[in-house]
């Protein structure tokens, strides 16, 4: 993988297509366009032009060329893209004719967008956005990736950064080079001022009751009850499909059955899952274990009962997170006055006539928003986005708690707060401190 060779690869979708995109990108690009289409077209122009085999000359596809000279390209590199009649032979000799440029081979996975991360084109955080956006399923997904590719997160991490090696500074230059003189004394209070304002800040990002991950990862709600009130039914009403099985047998669900919804604009993963109850049945034991564990983890969990009897009650754990739907309405005398044994809402519906799914559906859709939120993005949308900001604001409270002890503890803990950061943003350079000092300061001399 190393970075003087250039790298081709198909970038489009799965042919055969209308139109297919092959990138070319690193410092034998031009080679390439010379090699297939004998020149290299005007930059950022749209060019017509016959593409053929290096070798033989024949004409393997009339195309659309585009030449992006680096560094002002996506990759930062040479680069050039290819917009082929995307037939399956067409996409085949193209890729055979570029292997065949020297120097030039197939990308690695990811391999442009690496190539970009490494020339400073993206931070780790836009990286994270651009594969996002690529992988969002409904509007609100999109919204968010889009928000982070445009360096939401990635520009507020770096203006922390850069506030907390300032703070840094100021700390190490009252250690390095106090006996120099033209270091102002009383370093320590304004640049712990500093870093009391940064963590306050760092943390409130942090209190965000998860929503940015939760809206990555599609809100959750999980179909339990006792064998046969018509979970899998109710699945199958909502996604108007045969997802599940459905059987008057009890204990017809074993395996967690899963489905994606966009209720307008956000993602709900709905989980089917076994009746529960207590079992001589191996396999149906491992269902309801299976059940039991999803039901725990989920935002949301839909307590299924049938109209006729409602006497289960959701286990302990779920129970306040549990909504009440009594299904088979259809059925003579079924509906009745809610006696309600847990706190949830209510819901009355038929898997048959399909009374009810709607209001469910829009109180689903109601609380997935309440819960992911549709205003402002989340900054925090990952794991390691959560773990590196913990961390970050772990280290400035114990340089905060340090404040009466040592000046050189407090300098390590800002150390590895800004190294936390760093790491958020996939770029940690040690060089950035002493240039602050120096330029501060004016002590290299
Ligand atoms: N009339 C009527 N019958 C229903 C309704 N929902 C489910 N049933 C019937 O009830 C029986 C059980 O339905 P399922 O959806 O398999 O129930 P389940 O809760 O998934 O059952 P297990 O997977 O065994 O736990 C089937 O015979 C369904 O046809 C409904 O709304 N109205
Ligand atoms: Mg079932």
């Amino acid at each position: 993988m190393q970075s003087h060779d250039t790298v081709f690869a198909l970038s489009s979708g799965r042919p055969p297509a209308a139109i297919a995109v092959v990138r070319v990108s690193g410092p034998q690009t031009a080679d390439a366009l010379a090699a297939l289409i004998g020149r290299v077209p005007k930059a950022r122009h749209a060019t017509l032009a016959t593409v053929r085999e290096p070798a033989s000359r024949e004409a393997i596809d009339q195309a659309v060329v585009l030449w992006f000279p680096g560094p002002g390209s996506e990759t930062g590199e040479d680069t050039a893209e290819f917009q082929l009649h995307g037939g399956r032979a067409v996409i085949a000799a193209v890729l055979k004719a570029l292997a065949s440029v020297p120097g030039c081979r197939m990308a690695e996975p990811g391999e442009f967008t690496r190539r970009a991360f490494h020339k400073g084109k993206l931070d780790l955080t836009r990286v994270e956005g651009l594969a996002d956006l690529i992988a969002a399923d409904t509007d609100a997904q999109r919204r968010q990736a889009l928000s982070h590719l445009k360096g939401l997160l990635g520009d507020r991490a770096e203006g922390w950064r850069r506030r907390l090696i300032e703070a840094q500074a100021l700390v190490e230059a009252g250690l390095d080079f106090s006996d120099e003189g033209d270091v102002p004394a009383g370093l320590l209070a304004p640049a712990l001022a500093q870093v009391t304002v940064l963590r306050d800040e760092i943390r409130r990002a942090l209190e965000d009751g998860g929503r940015g991950e939760r809206l990555r990862d599609g809100f959750v709600v999980a179909i339990a009850g006792p064998p046969n009130a018509g979970k899998s039914s109710l699945l199958n009403r909502i996604v108007r499909r045969e997802a599940a099985i459905v059987s008057p047998i009890p204990g017809t669900t074993r395996d967690v059955v899963e489905v994606h919804l966009d209720l307008r604009g956000q993602p709900v993963t709905l989980l089917d899952t076994a009746g529960l109850r207590d079992t001589d049945d191996p396999v149906e034991q491992e269902g309801v274990r299976r059940a039991r564990e999803r039901a725990g983890g989920a935002d949301l969990v839909l307590w299924v009962q049938d109209a006729q009897d409602r006497t289960e009650v959701p286990p302990e754990d779920i129970r306040h997170r549990a909504w009440t739907v009594s299904t088979k309405i259809d059925l003579a005398g079924a509906r009745g006055p809610a006696e309600s044994r847990i706190a949830g809402r209510q819901f009355f519906t038929s898997a048959v006539t399909g009374d009810g799914i709607p209001e469910l559906l829009a109180a689903l859709q109601a609380e997935a928003e309440a819960q992911v939120g549709v205003g402002e993005p989340a900054l925090v949308v990952r794991a390691r986005h959560r773990v590196a900001l913990e961390e970050t604001a772990a280290a400035l409270d114990r340089a905060l708690a340090q404040r009466t002890g040592s000046d050189e503890l407090v300098a390590e803990d800002l150390r590895l707060a800004a190294r936390s950061l760093g790491r958020l943003v996939g770029r940690v350079d040690v060089e950035d401190i002493l240039d602050v000092i120096f330029r501060d300061f004016c002590i290299g001399k």
